[in-house]
């Protein structure tokens, strides 16, 4: 499918995607939506790591599209919040990691679409806020869960209700993002990132990720139950196989499962 929003780049098992809607801040409308959606539902069997980023140096993704949605009803808020939170949820729980690239305006929606994503990584003059009860509304991509996850409830309610926006600096000291970086070393350092990620193996990626996305809404039995699982299947593949010949034999591994 060619799309009309995003710009799509490969570095060996590395996919970029980029939102790109130069008018509005790459503001997400329903059909970047739809086309996030697409893309990430089909993503090919050769994509390791998925990076997330906003085109042009000002924005990430500046929020919702607030053209699109000034004069829904009801009804039409549900169903734009539910497709939303339909492609958000689908990139959470990819079998591959997603990095977000937060190279500037992270707010609303924006903000939303990178704490979906596993890491997020920013440059320095990238801002992150929930500035929605400004206009009249919530945040609507499941932002009151995964900013109070991320950052614990006082300072996801202190962002929420005050809509302030805060630095790069401020996302790191809260948690929010994992390291922040000058704008020119931002896509380097995620596709560094990326790069150690695709040298392990895919499956115990995987297998780790699903526990760390679901171990946090289970009791303690059962995410440990759940560890035990997947630590399990691990001995089922060839890249346990070979992880731990290679280390036995002083050799590299060599990972081929999905
Ligand atoms: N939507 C539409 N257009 C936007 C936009 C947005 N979110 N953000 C920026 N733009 C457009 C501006 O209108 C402007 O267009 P022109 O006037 O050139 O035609 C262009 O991008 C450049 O923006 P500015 O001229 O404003 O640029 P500045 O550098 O002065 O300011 C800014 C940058 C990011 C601080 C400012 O643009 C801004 O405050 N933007 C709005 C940020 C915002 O409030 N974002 C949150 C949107 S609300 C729900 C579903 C979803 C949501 C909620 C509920 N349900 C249905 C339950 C999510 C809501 C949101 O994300």
């Amino acid at each position: 499918m060619e799309y009309e929003f995003l710009k799509i780049e490969r570095i060996d098992g590395i996919s970029i995607m980029k939102v790109s809607a130069p008018k509005s801040l790459n503001a997400l409308n329903s059909t970047i939506l739809r086309e996030i959606g697409d893309f990430v539902e089909n993503l090919d069997d050769t994509t390791r790591v998925l990076i997330i980023t906003g085109d042009g140096e000002k924005a990430f993704v500046a929020g919702a599209d607030i053209a699109e949605m000034a004069n829904l009803n009801e009804e039409e808020g549900y169903k734009f919040g539910a497709l939303g939170a339909k492609v958000f949820r689908r990139i959470e729980t990819l079998d591959i990691p997603v990095i977000a690239a937060v190279n500037g305006f992270a707010l609303g929606g924006g903000c939303e679409l990178a704490m979906a994503c596993d890491i997020r990584i920013a440059s320095n003059k990238a801002k992150f806020g929930q500035p929605e009860v400004g206009l009249g509304i919530t945040p609507g991509f499941s932002g009151t869960y995964r900013l109070a996850k991320l950052v614990g409830q006082g300072y996801a309610k202190e962002m929420i209700f005050t809509g302030k926006a805060i630095r790069a600096d401020e996302a790191l000291r809260i948690g929010l993002v994992n390291a922040v970086y000058e704008p020119e070393e931002l896509m380097p350092k995620a596709i560094e990132m990326a790069q150690k990620m695709t040298e392990n193996a895919p499956l115990a990626i995987k297998y780790a990720k699903q526990c760390i996305n679901e171990s946090y809404d289970l009791v303690v039995e059962d995410a440990m139950e759940l560890e035990s699982r997947n630590f399990g299947k691990c001995f089922a593949t060839q890249d346990q196989k070979d992880g731990m010949a290679a280390f036995l034999e002083k050799r590299k591994p060599v990972f081929n499962a999905k």
